[in-house]
Formats: structure tokens, sequence, C-alpha cells
């Protein structure tokens, strides 16, 4: 009988054992709670959802007039490996010939799954980059604006704003946290890389024992774990830079800003303050302006900025609040208003970008770096902010603006993605259906027939992790675990670097690609990175063979020193913010000369062009298209956890019992939500942890059209970007804007179609009968 092996995923580290054709998963034993995302992991030995060999589009294979066109509504047929190698390498020169690196996309973003080595964006760029080079993409959909307007305003990304506070400062000294977008536990379920161990209910539970406060600023109430006692204020999605200016309004008006802090540490208050008190628009933005806009009573505003200026006090703003219209702007006035409360730097004070939105944020940093496979150097500079994707399929040689650049689409011939999901992660599916119409080519690896399999012309299945050997490990986590293969490929699947490595023998690179190691050559030659600064560090540093042989490793972590903010703080000359002035940018020289769209350069209010674009009568409800709490993103919607979850085969949107009786729905209906983008179905549940006129569907349904055929087909399955809108956040970081949209929903009356998208997928054969 086989014994459980280690592994570890991006939810956490787990053991599993392969027996009669079962899998059995049991979390590591030191995590205190361990994510029902586990319970996923089961299916992926058996789902018939698998690509289990290679897979060619039919119309590409035969290059029939106007083939591209019939992506997403064509068939397929089954190939060998080796046909399936010469299709893509004899493409692959064909492009670089032709057309060079510039026609090629290799932006492919995603999550892909955890391990060091078999981390499919970097295969993937590695393998790009051995060809000549591709076009690339830049930021993430997590926090596109967020990552642009912070190097601004408090320097570079993931420094100061997420290296300052940890939980356990939170834990020992903060009295009040104001969560905008509140703190949803689910997310902390998640972090890319692994989780040794998921703590932040136990930190929240030892501040709320210690006395601490906590606001929960969201549409939905269980955005905040129920163990600690939050107050939830109910805001109208997209309306947090007004309630932020609200409360900066109160701090200002009485006297209760910090000028000492302010003067020292900021640049630019005074033109701020300007708008702020409306001396020169003539508006000023009260508290009684903001709980117009954001739907939180004026009293409530005043009573939090009083608390706020008494209390030790964190600000926290998640990912969400900036993936939306404008998302640059609350992650700014978020700065902006803990710089009024003067304690940036103070132990549990100040502020904090998306803390309890991945689990190891808050988290101490480790004092050793992680093994990481080189992507060599990509040759070519041309770009796309990663949420332009269908714009620059659809616009070739078009201008677009970015970061104070004016840049050009490319002309893209070949799409080429590994680990991740456009048409999970992508706004206006119709809108990307017909960007993927396209280019020339696309080629695709990937473990099951997700949608984006099933818009590609050549799809390689690709092995999931628990098909391979690898080193688990995260960027704040102190467990480092050897991922040991736990059962034989599924069909034919194959590992993306032996993909990588087969067509780029073909090509005459096998050489430069693999740099002759095998796979398991790759893991040892890695940890050596690791092993070297343990032992440069005096700590216990195993060779490969004994790490694997254990089958973890503890890393040592840094002492809990308050980090950049505190060292800031201490010596602002000494330790200034890398910053054009230093200081923390509450008006921005730089931002205010891009001249876009008058705000001043300093944080400012806008409403949000969709509100304004759509007819609120046609269109009144605000749906949030959050993260799911049963899976991450798309991945694993075919396993036993997350389908469990599903309602008549369905999605379920989340509905305040007020607008469903409105509109005569009942628990448990099928609705049909749409607007002038799209529709989909979904299954309805009622409640009244929604705020009213908001409605709740996540993301992560497999997209599956009603008519494939279709222009504008309805998704039956419940995946909410066929209703959201693709546009930039604004010129400044151009992030995706999919977390709020306008819809309206009906109870659907008709026939409901059958649910199909994890059934195995049929084949054709060509006149070969391969
Ligand atoms: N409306 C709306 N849209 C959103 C969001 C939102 O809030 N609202 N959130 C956005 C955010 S924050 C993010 S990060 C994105 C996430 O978007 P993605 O990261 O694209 O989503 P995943 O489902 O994680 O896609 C990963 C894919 O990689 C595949 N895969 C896993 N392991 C491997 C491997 O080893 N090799 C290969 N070849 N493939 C592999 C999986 O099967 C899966 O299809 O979605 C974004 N989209
Ligand atoms: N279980 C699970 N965990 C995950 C992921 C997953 O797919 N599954 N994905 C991971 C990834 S890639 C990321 S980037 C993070 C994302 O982290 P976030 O983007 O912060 O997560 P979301 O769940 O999309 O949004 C959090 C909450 O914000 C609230 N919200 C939405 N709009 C507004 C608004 O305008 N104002 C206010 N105040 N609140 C609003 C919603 O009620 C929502 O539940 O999560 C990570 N964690
Ligand atoms: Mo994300």
């Amino acid at each position: 009988m086989s014994s459980f092996k280690p592994h570890s995923s991006h939810w956490g580290a787990f053991s599993g054992r392969y027996e009669n054709g079962t899998l059995h998963i049991r979390p590591h034993p030191d995590d205190p709670h361990p994510s029902p995302l586990l319970g996923n992991i089961p299916a992926i030995a058996d789902s018939p959802a698998r690509v289990r060999r290679p897979a060619i589009r039919r119309g590409w294979l035969e290059q029939a007039p106007a083939h591209a066109k019939k992506r997403g509504a064509d068939d397929y047929i089954e190939v060998s490996w080796p046909q399936a190698v010469e299709l893509v390498a004899n493409e692959l020169h064909r492009v670089y010939r032709d057309f060079g690196p510039q026609a090629v996309f290799g932006g492919s973003y995603g999550w892909s799954s955890a391990g060091r080595f078999h981390h499919a964006q970097s295969q993937i760029h590695r393998f790009l980059n051995v060809l000549g080079g591709y076009v690339r993409s830049v930021n993430t959909y997590s926090s596109g604006a967020a990552s642009v307007i912070i190097p601004h305003v408090l320097g570079p990304y993931d420094t100061v704003d997420r290296k300052s506070v940890t939980w356990d400062a939170i834990e020992r000294s903060t009295e009040l946290v104001v969560a905008f977008g509140g703190m949803a536990i689910k997310n902390a379920d998640v972090h890319g890389g692994g989780i040794g161990a998921h703590i932040v209910r136990p930190k929240l539970s030892g501040a709320s024992a210690r006395g601490a406060r906590f606001v929960s600023i969201t549409p939905l109430k269980d955005d905040f774990p129920s163990e600690v006692n939050s107050e939830w204020l109910a805001i109208i999605p997209g309306t947090d830079v007004a309630l932020m200016l609200g409360i900066a309004h109160v701090l200002a008006a009485e006297g209760m800003h910090d000028r000492e802090f302010i003067e020292r540490y900021t640049v630019g208050y005074e033109r701020f303050e300007d708008y702020l008190l409306g001396r020169n628009d003539g508006l000023p933005k009260t508290a009684e302006w903001a709980a117009e806009i954001c739907g939180i009573s004026a009293e409530t505003i005043r009573d939090l900025a009083r608390a706020m200026a008494r209390l030790r006090t964190l600000v926290t703003v998640s990912h969400s609040l900036q993936r939306a219209d404008y998302g640059e702007q609350p992650v700014w006035m978020g700065i902006v208003l803990a710089a009024m409360l003067g304690q940036i730097g103070l132990d549990g004070g100040g502020y904090s970008y998306s803390l309890g939105a991945l689990g190891n944020i808050g988290k101490r940093q480790l004092a050793v770096p992680l093994p990481t496979l080189s992507q060599f150097k990509n040759p070519l500079a041309d770009y796309i902010p990663v949420a332009r994707i269908a714009d620059m399929l659809l616009n070739p040689g078009g201008e677009f603006q970015y970061n104070g650049n004016d840049l050009h689409y490319p002309d893209i011939r070949l799409v080429y993605w590994a680990g991740g999901n456009p048409f999970h992660h992508h706004q206006d599916l119709n809108r990307l259906r017909a960007a993927f119409r396209r280019p020339e080519t696309i080629i695709v690896h990937e473990t099951a027939w997700t949608s984006t399999a099933r818009h590609a012309d050549i799809v390689l299945p690709a092995t999931t992790t628990i098909e391979r050997d690898d080193i688990g490990a995260a960027d704040r986590d102190d467990l480092m675990v050897a991922m040991k293969k736990l059962i034989e490929p599924v069909g034919e699947a194959r590992d993306d670097y032996e993909i990588f490595s087969a067509i780029a023998r073909h090509l005459g690179k096998f050489d430069a690609f693999t740099e002759n190691r095998t796979a398991r050559e790759w893991l040892g030659f890695l940890f050596e990175t690791t092993r070297q600064a343990l032992a440069a560090g005096g700590h216990d540093a195993p060779n490969f063979e004994e790490f694997w042989e254990r089958g973890e490793l503890r890393l040592p972590i840094k002492p809990d020193d308050g980090g950049p903010a505190r060292a800031f703080r201490d010596d602002p000359s000494a330790s200034p913010l890398q910053t054009p002035s230093g200081k923390i940018e509450i008006f921005s020289r730089t931002i205010a000369a891009f001249d876009y769209d008058d705000c001043g350069g300093h944080p400012y209010w806008y409403p949000a062009r969709a509100e304004a674009a759509v007819d609120k009568t046609i269109y009144p409800l605000h749906l949030v298209c959050n993260q799911p709490h049963q899976r991450l993103h798309s991945q694993l919607d075919y396993g036993d956890f997350s389908r469990s979850t599903k309602i008549k085969d369905r999605e379920p949107v989340r509905i305040n019992p007020a607008d469903a009786a409105a509109r005569d729905i009942e628990d448990g209906d099928i609705v049909r939500l749409f607007n002038n983008r799209g529709s989909c179905l979904a299954a309805a549940i009622l409640s009244d942890e929604v705020r009213q006129g908001v409605m709740q569907l996540s993301t992560g349904a497999w997209f599956e059209p009603d008519d494939p055929k279709s222009e504008h087909p309805m998704c039956i399955h419940g995946n909410p970007n066929i209703l959201t809108q693709d546009i930039g956040t604004s010129r400044l970081a151009q992030g995706c804007t999919g977390q709020i949209t306008k819809v309206e929903v009906e109870r659907f009356s008709g026939d409901t179609p059958q649910v199909r998208v994890f059934e195995a997928m049929t084949f054709v054969t060509n006149e070969n009968g391969s």
C-alpha cells in the first residue's frame, strides 16, 4: 500500500495517496484552517473534462477559408504527439520567419499551478524568448490599477504598501481596522505558490479578543469573517472614493488631521485640501455629500472619522475596489486618508493594500530567496497592459495610452497560451470571442477542456501538479514542500517543460531551452539557490536529496520591524520613499502632467462611466463579480467541492429578498441576468447579506454558450464575464474593470438547457482516420 506523499497547491499544503482509483487528500497537519478547496483536487485524476490527447481544430487543420471565424464552434480532431509537435513547430517557424516576434502574443496571463519549476508562465516565457521574443503583457488582473498608482505615490508596488503591516502587529496593537472592500476570509484561502498555514482567522480573533474594532465596508455582509464582530457598512458599489473623501472632510473640518505628519512626510496636501473643502469647485466633499453618493449616513461617516482619529487605526483597501472604473483612485485616496491620520509607520496603524485578499499578505518576509527558473531576456520591447487583450486583437496598429506613454497595438498573428484561462479572466466574453477570431493561429496548453481550449486551434494536454514532481514555495510563507507526483499523467498529458522541450528540439533550440537538464535535474539545480542562502545564513541547509527525503523544509523569516513604512517614519531623509519627492505624494506632479481626465494630480471622485452610460431604469442592479469561495478562479470548477455549491447545475447568484420580490423571483429559481452586452443563467439564492440593489455572482463557472455559432450567445452556466464591460480603469493604468457591472434579472421561464461543459469532448476523425 502506498503512503501519503507531500504536495502543495495555491490553496494549501497537503498530502495525497492514490489507491484503487481514488485520490485521498489530507491537509497539512500544521495548518490551523485548511481550505475546503482541497476537496476539488481528487477529481483531477479521472474527470472527463481533462484534455487527454493533443487535438487540432478541424478548420485550422484543413486551412479552410475564413476558418478563424469558426473558433468556439468547430470540431476537433485528436492527433498523436509527434504530429502535434510538428504542426506547432512548423507554425512557429513560419510566423517568426515571416512576421518576427512582434507578431506573437505570449502574454499568456494566468495563475497556472503551484510549483517553482513547472510554473507554466515561466516555461512559456522562457520558451518564446529562446525563439526570439514575444509581445508581453504587463501588470495583472488582480492589481492592474494599484500596481501603477502606488509606485507614483508611495513607492514600488508590493513594498511599503504590503510589506509594512503584519498580522502580528495587528494582533498586538491595532484598535480599529477600517476595511474598504472587507476582508473576505474565502480569499485568504489562497496565495499564489502555496500556503503552509492559514492564519488570518486566528490573527483576527486574537486582535478581536484584545478589543480591536473592525469596520467592514462592502456591499456583502459576509466579506468579513463571522467569528469576529465587525460593523457592516453596506456601501453602494463603486463609491468608496466618495466615502473616503467624506471621512477626510470631517477630519479636516474638525481639525483632526495630523498636520505634523502631513508636513514632514507628504507633499501636496494643500492642493488636495482645496479640492476636499471645495475651495476651487465650490463643492465641499462633506459627509452629507458623500452620504448621498455612497448610501452610508452622514452621521455614521462622522462617527467613523472621529473614531479613526482617536484610535490606532489601520486602513485597508481590497483588490476588488481597484478592479473597477477609475480603480486607481480608491487606492490613492486610502493612502491619503491614512496619511491624514498620521499613523503610517506606527505598530498596527497606517495603511495596508489588499490585506486579507491573499493568504500570505501580512505574514513576515522570508530571509532567503526562493528557487526560480530563468525566463531569459525578451529582446522585444512591445507590450500591452494585460487586460487590453481584446483591444489589441481587434485593433492592430491602434493607438492607446498607458501611464504617460502613447503606444500602439501590435499586429498579432499567433497567440500562445499556457497556464491561464482568458475565457475566465477577461471581461465582455462576446467581445473576446470576436477578438479570438482574429489571429491566424491560437495554441493552448491545458489540463482541461476549458472555454479557452475550446476557442484554440491546437490544444496540447498538460499535466497538473499531482502528475509531476516539483518544489512548492511562495513568498512570505515559511514552508517549502517536496511536491511529489501522486498519480501517473492522465491520458497522454505531458508537463509543459516536456512539451516545450520537444518543440524546441524540432526548431533546433533544445539545448538553449533545456540547458541539457532533465526536469529532475532542474529541481536540484533550482533548490541550490535557496540551499546556499540557508548555509550562508547558518540555517538548516540540507542538500536536495535530503530535502526530498524529508518532504519539507521550514525557511527562516525576517524580524517584524515595521518594514519600509517604519524606516521612513523613523528617518525620512535616511529612508525616503522611492517616489519623485521621496515622500507620500498626495499631489503627484507626474500624474498631473499626464493630463488625464482632469483629476488635477490628486485623488478625485469620478462617478463610474458604467453608471453614466447605462440607463438606470433598464439595468438598475449592481452585479458584484467577486472571487469564488468554492474554487480558485475557474480552476477545478469540475471538482466535487465546487460542484456541490451549484444549484440545478448552475452557479448561484445572491439576490436581496426585496429585489427578488419585486421581480417575483424565489429561492432556487433559475434566473436570467442580462444587460446590453450579454446574458447568462444562474440559480437564485435570496439573501439579506447582500445590500439591496446589489446582486453577487462570483467568477469561475466555465463559460458555456447556449448556441456556440451565435454572435451573442447566452451563457447557460453562470459566467459573469458575459456581462462585464471591457474598458480599462483609466488611461493611467488600463487595468481590468471586471468587479462590478450593471444588470437586470428576471425569472427564466424557458426550458432550462442542460449544462454539459464538464462532459467529455467528442472528436471527429479526418480522412486519414487519425
Ligand atoms: N469579472 C471578473 N473577472 C475577473 C476577476 C473579477 O474579480 N471579476 N478577477 C480577475 C483576477 S484577480 C484574476 S487573477 C484572473 C484569474 O484568471 P486566470 O489566472 O486565468 O484563471 P485560472 O482559472 O486560475 O486559470 C488558470 C488556468 O491554467 C490551467 N493550468 C493549471 N495548471 C497548469 C499547468 O501546469 N500547465 C498548464 N498549461 N495549464 C495549467 C488551469 O486549468 C486553468 O484553466 O481573473 C480575473 N477576472
Ligand atoms: N477562494 C478564493 N480566494 C481567492 C481567489 C479565488 O479565486 N478564490 N482569487 C485570489 C486572487 S487572484 C485575488 S486577486 C484576490 C482578490 O481579492 P479581492 O479582489 O479583494 O476579492 P473579491 O472577492 O473579488 O472582492 C472582495 C469583496 O469586495 C467587495 N466589493 C466589490 N466591489 C466593491 C466596491 O465597490 N466597494 C467596496 N467597498 N467593496 C466592494 C465585494 O463584496 C467582494 O466580496 O483573491 C484571491 N483569493
Ligand atoms: Mo487575482
